[in-house]
């Protein structure tokens, strides 16, 4: 067993801008996280991944980089930065920050002078298109709704972007481009952070810029926007110009990387990536018009997600294992039951992340249990592809209400909302009108409720970390799929050459009977007692139960 850091280390992510506010201006910050680095290191986990501090406009809330060499004026200072990584390192934590390559801010010095001239040296930072049939170059569409194309009034082309207009996507094929990008990776490398989490990396090549002919967006995104031509040129290039050079983790996030094509981004004499985020799982329950068009989730198929991908990667590369971030629902309310069983399935939740082969990433708050919110007014939430989509919605004279609705299921707004650290104004994240309403549930749910209950999902967090940092059969051990078919209980074997586990969750609210092979210990579970118990013959699994057993 090839013992390494990143494999074994739990990740906490942070959504700086909900997470603390230090100095009570109603934005999360810098020095928020520093004062709060105590109750980080407190759950166990070794590594944090820090969304976007970067100088930015905020259009898409730091996903949209003015300057990646500074920090964003709300967020704090450089020095600041600093004193947050010293900190860090007296605890032992490592630090992954997020790469946004693909595009950045139209407010970026690089696009001001790229947007000025054709003839300007910037000119080809970014991907300028003549219009066609005057209108737009071709009809595809931008990830927050309407077309991929700008105009640009100064040069009267079109400039692309896959996201919002604010976001141009760069010109990868322009060697220089490629070269700067590299150098702001060493710029942070050397100050001492452990890695990068890469933004839409999978979208970084572009193919031609020929019309989609596909009616649905995902496929859109699958066939034309990700996995290019070049993309694995690209990243073995900068493997070999920054990677190799350190002693660091990568992640790559995209859309688009699949089962078929994932190993090519993770295999590890490839020399590309260590691990990718994909989104199997994610959009599960996405429709043929996107993420406002739920589907049913259908249970059987997400096991095998988690199924296939172990076995797709095993011995070849390395996972991670997910449920939910910045951009997704709360998992509590989208994977477990958020009302009757809501503390059992939040411990569920937390059971499955870290019992399954791959890193373990953890989200702001779920660690508490945060649940998904629900506006009753569409101008209490503040994400940009909300009012995108309301925008494309009222051309068409949708349904609003519907989509009300359906934001309140899918919105990226539900996992932004202010951390919940106690019972007092604003959840105690700011004496000030925090940038987005906090969850009313606050008074419930909270940090300082959970510290002083031992059975918390707080508690029950930090205890299953330290069970996965004590037990290394859970990280590296092998894994089978028992009962693939079962609607509701997901059951697993994890083993190395010394022990066996057995896993099982029952994903509903009623009780389970499930027939063991063998006698078993149960080691941790989330509901009280039994512990020391033995297990054998026909067992009964109460509503969301979930158990870890050692044969
Ligand atoms: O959440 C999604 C759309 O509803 C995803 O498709 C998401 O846009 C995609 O995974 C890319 O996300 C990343 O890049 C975006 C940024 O808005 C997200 O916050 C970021 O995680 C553009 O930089
Ligand atoms: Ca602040």
């Amino acid at each position: 067993m090839n013992r390494v850091w990143w494999k074994e280390g739990v990740v906490y992510q942070i959504y700086p801008r909900s997470f603390y506010d230090s100095n009570n201006d109603g934005i999360g910050d810098i020095r928020g996280i520093i004062q709060k680095i105590d109750y980080i290191k407190s759950l166990g986990v070794d590594i944090i991944w820090l969304c976007p501090v970067y100088e930015s406009p905020n259009d898409d809330n730091g996903y949209d980089i003015s300057d990646y060499r500074n920090i964003m004026g709300e967020f704090g200072s450089m020095d600041d930065f600093d004193e947050l990584l010293t900190e860090m390192k007296k605890r032992g934590l490592r630090l992954v920050m997020d790469l946004v390559a693909n595009h950045t801010s139209d407010e970026h010095s690089w696009f001001i002078e790229s947007k000025s001239s054709v003839n300007n040296p910037k000119r080809d930072y970014y991907i300028w298109k003549d219009s066609v049939n005057e209108a737009e170059p071709n009809n595809w569409l931008s990830f927050f709704s309407g077309n991929a194309w700008q105009y640009g009034e100064e040069t009267g082309q079109y400039y692309l972007h896959l996201f919002t207009k604010k976001q141009p996507d760069l010109n990868w094929e322009n060697p220089k481009v490629r070269q700067e990008i590299y150098d702001i990776m060493k710029f942070w490398l050397d100050k001492g952070i452990d890695g990068f989490r890469m933004d839409v990396i999978s979208v970084i090549s572009k193919r031609n810029y020929d019309d989609s002919p596909y009616p649905n967006f995902n496929d859109t995104i699958q066939n034309i926007y990700a996995n290019g031509p070049k993309i694995h040129e690209y990243l073995k290039e900068m493997n070999q110009e920054v990677m190799s050079h350190y002693d660091m983790m990568t992640v790559g996030e995209g859309p688009g990387i699949s089962l078929e094509n994932g190993l090519k981004y993770v295999q590890e004499d490839r020399k590309e990536l260590n691990m990718v985020f994909h989104f199997d799982h994610m959009f599960i329950d996405h429709g043929s018009e996107g993420k406002f068009d739920i589907l049913p989730h259908d249970f059987v198929h997400f096991k095998r997600i988690f199924a296939d991908w172990d076995t797709k990667l095993k011995d070849k590369g390395w996972g991670s294992i997910f449920l939910g971030n910045h951009d997704f629902p709360r998992i509590v309310s989208r994977f477990g039951n958020d009302q009757e069983y809501w503390m059992q399935s939040a411990k569920q939740l937390a059971t499955l992340l870290n019992s399954l082969r791959g890193t373990t990433y953890v989200y702001q708050g779920d660690e508490i249990g945060m649940t998904n919110v629900a506006f009753d007014d569409i101008h209490d939430y503040r994400d940009v592809e909300i009012f995108n989509a309301l925008e494309e919605l009222r051309s068409k004279n949708g349904d609003e209400d519907k989509f009300l609705k359906a934001v309140h299921v899918q919105g990226r707004d539900n996992a932004r909302t202010p951390i919940q650290w106690n019972s007092e104004e604003n959840a105690g994240f700011s004496k000030a009108d925090p940038w987005i309403k906090v969850n009313p549930n606050y008074t419930k749910i909270n940090v300082a409720t959970q510290e002083s209950n031992p059975d918390s999902v707080l508690n029950f967090y930090r205890e299953i970390i330290r069970f996965r940092k004590n037990n290394l059969t859970m990280v590296y051990g092998d894994f089978e799929h028992l009962l693939p078919d079962h609607k509701e209980l997901f059951v697993y074997k994890r083993w190395d050459e010394k022990e066996t586990y057995l896993i099982i969750h029952n994903f509903s609210s009623q009780e389970l009977a499930y027939d063991l092979d063998n006698q078993y210990q149960k080691m941790i579970g989330n509901y009280q007692g039994n512990l020391e118990n033995k297990y054998q013959g026909s067992m009964v699994l109460k509503p969301w139960e979930s158990m870890i057993l050692k044969a």
